[in-house]
């Protein structure tokens, strides 16, 4: 298991927070996201032989929010 932090711009409410980890707690091998909406980013607890920071970023960039 893996953990990782990844700063996210343009989260400002409980909505963005909402669609951040739902899209990340969606993908494969993830087990559980945690956006801080007032450090900006997202944390992530994840399983490094199914997935990757590559695919998380996609997913968060689907839902509408920049990846640094
Ligand atoms: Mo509320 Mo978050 O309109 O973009 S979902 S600020």
């Amino acid at each position: 298991m893996a953990k990782t932090t990844i700063d996210v711009v343009g989260m400002t409410c409980g909505h963005c927070k909402a669609a951040v980890e739902g899209a990340l707690n969606n993908l494969n091998g993830v087990s559980e996201a945690s956006v801080s909406l007032e450090d900006n980013n997202v944390e992530v607890n994840y399983d490094d032989t199914v997935t990757d920071r590559a695919k998380m970023t996609e997913a968060i960039e689907d839902q509408g929010y920049d990846v640094k």
